[in-house]
């Protein structure tokens, strides 16, 4: 059956049940997106023209959601709580709807196991039963929960899984033995499903699929009207929870701030003022969604004071024409050394409260500045007027049309890429760049059928010592693409690359390919599973998989339409 786009939302508001606060918060947010959504569609509908879309069943689970999980979300979503999986979880399932699937939704574990076919109480029964469903998007509770209740249908269908994972899980952390061995076991990892089956709120490394959510958008006529409307010195302080206040140091820059601009909050509170937040502080409580928007149309400066790390109200704040200004980490906040990350499957290091809001848009909308400098915090809030900014893969068109793609070409069914062999015999599928520093896929030899990114747009780099694929692949304008790794894990390439190996060994090891400058040793990848676009090692040279990407959706390449 081929999909239709969908213009009306009213019956995906009944498929999302009611009760829950977080159910109402999501579908009034939904509800406030319609004709957004239908605008982006009929965008979409002309660009794709007719190619065809198949269309899927789909099960979404929200698994944090469910009272078996312990459902702590929803008691807090008017009291300050996270509501950013919560605007995540409307807008996929908004994309989903909108690209014209058939959906299932369920927030209990009852209503899983009557949608899987399980019997109740027969959880772990160990029959196959036939799984009505292409594909099911939940999240690590989803994925325990099903793990529990599936029986072995669980394993023969576990590719069709999606696990929505806010922060990402790094290959080393996903792959069990691995993980183990390696001293990268926490709560949340070693489920050894193909990397690229977790998706996350920001594109943190490309090893996951970056997923998002989407922001506000405005015509010519609202920007100007925003930009005539704001009050040159007003500022509003990103967070809900007064314990953000309590953050050591900020008197210091709270006074600078409080000499050029009004300050306004948003923090929750009962009855009377939270004793955390100054008096000078103008405290509008927790706002609904809508009026937090208005009161950002009229501020010129958002400001984060270190909490919450990577949320969706920078990016409104920007789109809405604000300076988002936010402290720099120094030394980076990781697993390693800060709580709120701690047992998180990931090593990734965090350099500033929003991460994506510096490396992705920057100046002019955003500054990342030392809040212990007071020079060059008082240079970023004497900061000049800037448009409202909001990059496309963050608005509804861009949301569907890389949602779009991956549904219609990632299959985690089909098995890892073979590993091609490492002997020279291999023909070698690359030409040395005209300046002799990286590889770039011979369209002209063989482009791989149905591999999608597809591989001429690969171009290998080998790192420096020390350096992230993620970020060696940024350090060109590329980015990291995992999938493209088994094309390149061969002696050939890096003989091309004219790297001196004086042996090659095969081993398990995440940061594999790599070439090591002590002992001229080259190693390669011996499990798919591993390969890894994050991490780094002062001892190795990493070689990897670049791509070119759109601008403002980088989890596309040129030609992955
Ligand atoms: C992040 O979660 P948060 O919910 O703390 O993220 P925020 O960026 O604060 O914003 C979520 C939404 O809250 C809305 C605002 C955003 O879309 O429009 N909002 C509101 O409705 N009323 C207000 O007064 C103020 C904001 C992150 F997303 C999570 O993944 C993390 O778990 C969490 C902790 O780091 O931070």
């Amino acid at each position: 059956v081929q999909a239709v786009f969908r213009s009306n939302l009213s019956h995906l508001l009944e498929l999302m049940g009611s009760g829950k606060e977080s159910l109402i918060f999501m579908k009034k947010r939904t509800r406030r997106f319609t004709a957004q959504w239908t605008k982006a569609a009929k965008y979409l509908a002309q660009k794709l023209g007719d190619i065809r879309r198949d269309q899927k069943q789909i099960l979404v689970h929200i698994g944090f959601l469910t009272e078996e999980s312990g459902d702590v979300f929803s008691p807090r979503v008017l009291k300050g709580g996270p509501l950013g999986e919560m605007v995540q979880w409307a807008d996929i399932l908004a994309a989903l709807y909108v690209l014209g699937h058939s959906l299932r939704i369920t927030v209990s574990l009852k209503e899983l196991q009557s949608n899987l076919g399980v019997p109740p109480g027969r959880g772990n029964c160990p029959l196959t039963v036939p799984l009505p469903f292409d594909l099911i998007y939940t999240d690590y509770h989803g994925l325990q929960q099903m793990k529990q209740h599936m029986g072995l249908s669980f394993k023969k269908y576990r590719c069709r899984i999606r696990v929505i994972d806010t922060f990402g899980t790094e290959p080393a952390y996903n792959h069990e033995e691995y993980a183990t061995l390696h001293g990268y076991r926490t709560n949340w990892g070693y489920w050894n499903l193909n990397p690229k089956q977790f998706m996350t709120m920001f594109p943190h490394t490309p090893d996951n699929s970056f997923m998002g959510f989407v922001s506000e958008e405005l015509n010519e006529t609202e920007k100007q009207l925003i930009k005539d409307g704001k009050a040159s010195n007003m500022a509003v302080v990103y967070g809900k929870e007064a314990s953000i206040w309590k953050l050591q140091g900020k008197e210091k820059f709270l006074a600078v701030l409080n000499k050029y601009m009004e300050i306004h909050g948003t923090v929750y509170y009962e009855s009377q003022r939270p004793p955390e937040v100054p008096a000078f502080v103008k405290n509008h409580g927790l706002l609904p969604q809508p009026e937090f928007q208005q009161l950002l149309r009229k501020a010129k400066l958002f400001i984060g004071f270190g909490f919450p790390y990577e949320g969706p109200a920078p990016l409104e704040a920007i789109a809405n024409g604000c300076i988002f200004l936010q402290s720099r980490f120094s030394p980076p906040h990781s697993s390693l050394n800060h709580e709120f990350f701690r047992g998180k499957p990931t090593s990734r290091e965090v350099f500033s409260q929003h991460p994506y809001a510096e490396n992705f848009i920057g100046k002019p909308h955003v500054w990342t500045v030392d809040y212990n400098n007071s020079d060059e915090f008082e240079t970023a809030i004497k900061a000049i007027m800037v448009d409202p900014y909001l990059p496309y893969e963050y608005t509804c068109a861009g949301m569907l049309e890389r949602i779009n793609a991956y549904i219609q070409h990632q299959d985690f069914c089909v098995g890892p890429s073979p590993v091609p062999p490492g002997a020279s015999t291999a023909q070698s599928p690359f030409v040395l760049a005209p300046n002799a520093t990286h590889l770039e896929w011979a369209q002209n030899i063989s482009s791989v059928p149905g591999a999608w990114p597809p591989t001429h747009s690969l171009r290998a780099w080998l790192a420096a010592p020390g350096r992230a694929c993620t970020d060696a692949c940024l350090d060109h304008g590329l980015i990291c693409e995992p999938s493209f790794f088994p094309f390149l894990n061969s002696q050939n390439s890096f003989l091309k690359l004219q790297v001196p190996c004086d042996s090659t060994e095969w081993e398990m090891h995440h940061l594999y390919p790599a070439f090591a400058q002590p002992g001229q040793e080259c190693y390669l990848q011996k499990e798919p599973l591993l390969f890894s676009c994050a991490g780094a090692s002062t001892k190795y040279q990493r070689l990897c998989p670049c791509r070119d990407f759109r601008k403002g959706q980088v989890a596309l390449c040129q030609g992955c339409l």
